[in-house]
């Protein structure tokens, strides 16, 4: 059966699903269990509706410390829920949602997750090229900002976005003068009687850090998503005493999912908000909430451990560290557990599906030499050479996966999912690993064109194409170089055109900057050159560019 065939079953689909065959065997190895979100919250709403599900430290009115029960977290998905199903946003509906680490992020999730509305999640360091490009091809109808976040105005973004995305009936402001738009707060009405989506249905759509110029959205289900957070909940031990502190971006699969906020709410545990990844924000948190895990990003974990021995707030509630995204160094991994007194968890997962841990009582060596192992008995691996022959064991080769919460495709994108996924189904990654004799698995580097910027995803081609656009610039290619802090940094080698004004680096850097593109994708260094290094049929060597030696 053709898995592209598969999708036009799925309500809101657009995309390659599972054979029928593989859904029915997820189901029957009880992978699958029909639940949804919006059931899911109704149910440990009931179960406990005075236990404490969110803590937003800035978010009451004054500033100070705010916290809604699973019974509120409840009520307020369904009078959000009502009030967006009167500005006739339904099942199906795509919305784009850039919200920082704040209460309202769950609000709105779950009242798009009530009516069946697909929230795409835009990080909030997105701009301009980014949210259009995900408005116009998602043909969303409403966008979801904050006024104003780390001193930016999404309400002029907004404005921007609106001018070149026509599908975008609505903005919805959370927080804040909503300005020539609405405000999210106006809209919870009196809960009416919504239909329940399916658990095969798409519940949102994810990005994907990609490797060609434009982004791709990645549909996750109900079952699947919710399956890899039972999954991942049992493996990082989150139970209802388990306090999650959500430091990186909330709308990012990492905090969302492994086991992130959803896991925690998932097992009746709490959600803190951290506003700030800095120490003197994140320490105090854990200190007075009582955290018990969290997750971070390599760069991250390394400023943690280094400030952690001189600070003066207590951490030992602190049980586990996840580190994922990009690689840990071994080196800086074995400096976890003396200086922050809890357990590392490595974690290599994506967006697209697959998620691998160590587990919590792997052998010490293999916590810090590994990037784990597979969530599901059913996740299977294959390492394979460039003809996708499996290479020896230990060998390293190309990752590929298919599984119970690995997409079968991207959203409307049949071309590119022919180069992504194998005829039978299988995810290209991109990941360059070995697998060890017990089954963990190593990440020795990648193939795909992209750049791990400390754990932000960058795909070389769009920002190529960005340099592109200048009137100086014949031809630019962008390739990651070492750092000591981020793992890589960007740097872009241009060659200008004959007889063209000459321009600097940091004009060029601005000039993409003033596209619109996020910051983090901005070249941190540009090279100027006279030809690039090619291959022996002719093509650039992003591989000799990127050593120039
Ligand atoms: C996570 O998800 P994405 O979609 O932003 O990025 C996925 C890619 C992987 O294909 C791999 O290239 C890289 O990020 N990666 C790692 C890694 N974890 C992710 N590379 C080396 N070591 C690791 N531990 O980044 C993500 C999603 C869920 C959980 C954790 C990370």
């Amino acid at each position: 059966m053709s898995t592209e065939a598969a999708g036009a079953d799925v309500p809101g689909g657009d995309a390659p699903t599972w054979p029928a065959e593989f859904a029915e065997r997820y189901r029957a190895a009880g992978h699958w269990r029909g639940e949804t979100f919006g059931a899911m919250l109704r149910e440990r709403a009931a179960a406990h509706p005075d236990r404490i599900a969110v803590v937003d430290p800035a978010g009451g009115a004054d500033g100070g410390r705010r916290t809604w029960t699973y019974g509120e977290l409840d009520r307020r998905a369904d009078r959000l829920a009502a009030g967006l199903s009167a500005r006739g946003i339904g099942r199906g509906d795509r919305v784009v949602v850039q919200l920082p680490n704040t209460a309202e992020f769950f609000e709105v999730v779950f009242a798009l997750f009530r009516i069946g509305a697909l929230p795409v999640f835009a990080l909030p360091a997105h701009r301009e090229s980014e949210i259009a490009y995900f408005c116009s091809f998602a043909e969303a109808v409403a966008y979801v900002i904050p006024a104003e976040h780390g001193g930016y105005d999404y309400r002029t973004l907004a404005a921007t976005v609106c001018a070149k995305a026509p599908t975008v009936r609505h903005v919805f402001v959370a927080g804040g003068d909503a300005g020539a738009f609405d405000s999210l707060a106006d809209l919870p009405a009196e809960p009416v009687a919504l239909s329940e989506p399916d658990p095969g249905d798409l519940a949102f759509l994810q990005l994907s850090g990609g490797s060609t110029g434009t982004p791709k959205l990645i549909p996750r289900t109900h079952d699947d998503y919710i399956y890899s957070l039972r999954g991942s909940n049992e493996l990082c031990r989150v139970t209802e005493d388990s306090v999650y502190l959500c430091v990186l971006p909330a709308a990012h699969n990492f905090p969302l999912s492994s086991p992130g906020t959803l896991g925690a709410l998932y097992a009746g545990g709490r959600v803190v908000l951290c506003p700030s990844p800095a120490p003197d924000v994140a320490f105090p948190l854990i200190e007075r909430e009582g955290v018990t895990l969290t997750g971070l990003v390599p760069p991250l974990a390394l400023v943690w451990t280094e400030a952690a021995p001189r600070t003066s707030f207590d951490l030992s509630s602190l049980d586990v560290l996840l580190v994922g995204g990009a690689k840990f160094s071994e080196e800086a991994a074995r400096r976890v557990r003396p200086a922050l007194g809890c357990t590392l968890q490595q974690v290599f997962g994506m967006a697209e599906g697959l998620v691998n841990y160590t587990r919590l009582d792997d052998p010490a060596e293999t916590i810090v030499t590994t990037q784990g192992r597979p969530i599901s008995p059913d996740d299977e691996i294959l390492v394979v050479d460039d003809e996708d022959r499996p290479v020896p064991v230990g060998a390293t080769g190309h990752l590929l996966t298919r599984g119970p919460y690995t997409i079968r495709g991207y959203w409307r994108a049949p071309e590119h999912n022919r180069r992504s996924f194998t005829e039978d189904g299988f995810y290209r990654t991109g990941d360059l690993v070995r697998l060890t004799a017990t089954g963990h698995l190593v990440v020795e580097g990648r193939a795909k064109d992209q750049i791990n910027r400390g754990g932000e995803k960058i795909a070389a081609e769009e920002v190529e194409n960005h340099l592109l656009a200048h009137p100086a610039v014949h031809d630019a290619n962008v390739v990651a170089e070492p750092d000591p802090y981020l793992g890589e940094r960007t740097c872009a080698y241009v060659i200008l055109r004959a007889g063209a004004e000459p321009v600097k680096p940091g004009a060029l850097k601005a000039f993409v900057r003033d596209r619109g593109l996020a910051a983090y994708k901005v070249p941190d260094r540009v090279v100027f050159t006279d030809a690039f290094p090619k291959t022996g049929v002719g093509k650039v060597s992003k591989k000799d560019l990127r050593s120039p030696a």
